[in-house]
């Protein structure tokens, strides 16, 4: 079953390798619940707003999912490896489409983009001003990178082409994991440091870390109210990790001049009061959407599942253990 029509080459990949069933709408809760308990079904070709829980892993009768993201917090991966279910996702492709889009909200976000865009729009550009939207500098200033897997390498690599100094933490709140033999192999300058030292000397923090208990709310009022009140919070990575009832307080109190998101903490329902602060970068979770990477998210994504349907482990697996212990 695949949940929601993906692109080709991946839908017809799958077609000529077996049959597919696509529902006419996406399934509620409950449908997806009969899908994966019915038998029916090798596998399940899944988005990320397709919720598998341990209830319904517990019963659930497949050899497998296949995510259509590199994310997949919306599967309990220990529910599904004790249940035999094997998770694949679609790691690598979109890492550089999604450092393109945390530039893109630093970068629209410290220069006023979109309000200056509305400014013009709206015909109030009557004349270049000394004054007019004046913004903050991106080059010259630190970047504070929350993690620092994939995409947080491929950001700091574009952001040191814009003059930015690079800081990060890679397990956060934990302190510094990385081999300093791996930091000064890197290709650009970057300094590993403790999370309170992040937070504090960022001028520009982007969160790049999956979902997780540990991650949840990670940002939430004493990280905000540790923050230079300058600085500015990119999140392209899942809204949890930030207390967004916090992020707005702190917007609305001059705790932080800014905050540009692609990720929502009740995505994808706004946070009251989060469209209404004007120093807010809004975009609807568009890491990842060009055409070309959403093509090869479908390959890696028809290909994990294939190979589940054959009874193998998918060649990007995130529980591949699930084979021993199902
Ligand atoms: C995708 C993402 O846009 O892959 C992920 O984890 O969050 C995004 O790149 C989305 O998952 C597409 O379904």
């Amino acid at each position: 079953m695949v949940t929601y029509p993906i692109p080709d080459p991946g839908l017809s990949s799958l077609r000529e390798a077996g049959s597919v069933h696509i529902p006419a709408e996406p399934p509620t809760a409950e449908e997806l619940r009969e899908a994966c308990t019915s038998g029916q079904f090798d596998v399940v070709v899944a988005q990320l707003s397709d919720r598998f829980d341990a209830d319904l892993l517990d019963v659930a009768k497949l050899a497998g999912i296949s995510n259509y993201a590199v994310g997949f917090d919306n599967i309990d991966i220990p529910a599904a490896t004790r249940n035999g279910i094997l998770v694949g996702n679609t790691p690598g492709v979109l890492t550089d489409a999604t450092a393109d889009v945390a530039m893109l909200l630093m970068l629209a976000t410290a220069r006023r983009a979109v309000e200056a865009d509305q400014f013009t729009r709206s015909g109030r550009f009557t004349g270049w001003k000394p004054d007019l939207l004046l913004g903050q500098d991106v080059s010259g200033a630190t970047l504070g990178l929350v993690g620092f897997g994939r995409i947080a390498r491929a950001t700091a690599h574009r952001a040191a082409a814009f003059d930015m100094n690079i800081i990060f933490c890679n397990h956060p709140p934990a302190g510094r994991t990385l081999d300093e033999n791996e930091v000064a192999a890197l290709p650009y300058p970057a300094r590993q440091v403790d999370w309170p030292e992040l937070v504090e000397n960022s001028d520009f923090l982007s969160i790049h870390v999956p979902l997780s208990p540990s991650t949840t709310h990670l940002i939430d009022t004493d990280t905000l109210a540790a923050m230079k009140p300058t600085a500015i919070l990119v999140n392209t990575a899942r809204g949890p990790i930030v207390d967004e009832a916090a992020l707005v307080d702190a917007l609305r109190n001059g705790q932080l001049a800014g905050a540009g998101l692609d990720v929502y903490e009740h995505e994808p329902r706004l946070t009251p009061g989060l469209a209404d602060v004007p120093n807010v970068v809004l975009l609807p979770h568009l890491g990842s959407a060009t055409t070309k990477v959403r093509a090869r998210m479908a390959q890696l994504c028809a290909e994990n599942a294939i190979a589940i349907a054959r009874g193998e482990v998918p060649p990007h697996c995130v529980n591949p253990e699930a084979v021993k212990d199902g």
